[in-house]
């Protein structure tokens, strides 16, 4: 112990810092290689279009209008291993998973934007909805959605886990006016396409949820969500 406490001093007294530079923090932006954003129609590649209008990047958006097999043939071609939308390349990279897409744009090119500050206690929360989105929630509605296609339920189920999903999103926005906390932030990008998933396909009760209903339409204003639908 003695001994890492002094190669720790010893590489701060060289003046040489490798410590990596925390998330959330606001540093200098990075310089940005071209961004392409491939996209399918409906699907949660709209999440990082309406990240870049937010951030007011510059990006490329690939898709063939009302040709969801086109589409996906253009992502085939640079990413044919994981053929999922998003797929977005960052010069040469090629990136999947819409969260760690947003994490390394705005940390890279837009350091401290939709992220609340690493010491507010919005942080974790934010943190909380961004992971939460796919890993608890559409994982969720999703296997609710398969079992019944199977086998359709002949009355809703009074809480099925996806319905416990949404009422725990629900409840939170009963106290926050955003998943971000108080401010709008990346969480309230990630959680808009599973939301209107699980409504739209009729998987939870759209009637039972005043504020995430509130919140949606909140969502749906905001003028970059607007530019993102129109292109
Ligand atoms: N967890 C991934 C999920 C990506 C994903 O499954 N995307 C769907 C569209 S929403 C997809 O490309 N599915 C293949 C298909 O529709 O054929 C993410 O958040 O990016």
């Amino acid at each position: 112990m003695k001994r890492l406490l002094l190669a720790a001093a010893m590489i701060a007294m060289a003046g040489c810092t490798t410590a990596p530079t925390p998330a959330g923090t606001a540093t200098a932006a990075m310089e940005m290689p071209k961004i392409t954003v491939y996209h399918l129609e409906g699907r949660r590649s709209e999440r990082i279009v309406w990240l870049m209008e937010e951030l007011g990047l510059p990006y490329e958006l690939v898709f063939k209008r009302g040709d969801l097999a086109g589409s996906m043939a253009e992502i085939r071609k640079v990413n044919p291993g994981m053929p999922v939308a998003p797929t977005v390349t960052v010069g040469d990279q090629v990136l999947t998973e819409s969260g760690a897409i947003i994490e390394t744009i705005i940390n890279r090119y837009a350091p401290g934007k939709l992220t609340p500050a690493l010491d507010s206690a919005d942080y974790p929360n934010h943190l909380i909805w961004m992971h939460h989105a796919e890993g608890s929630l559409a994982s969720r509605l999703i296997a609710d959605y398969r079992v019944w296609m199977i086998n359709p339920p002949k009355e809703r189920s009074r809480m099925v886990d996806s319905e416990a999903e949404v009422q725990f999103a629900e409840d939170y926005l009963g106290k926050h006016p955003y998943f971000g906390g108080a401010e709008f932030s990346a969480a309230d990008i990630m959680m808009v396409f599973p939301l209107n998933f699980g409504m739209a396909l009729n998987i939870v009760d759209k009637t039972r949820f005043p504020n995430i209903n509130a919140w949606k339409a909140k969502m749906e204003a905001r003028p970059a969500y607007q530019r993102a639908v129109e292109r």
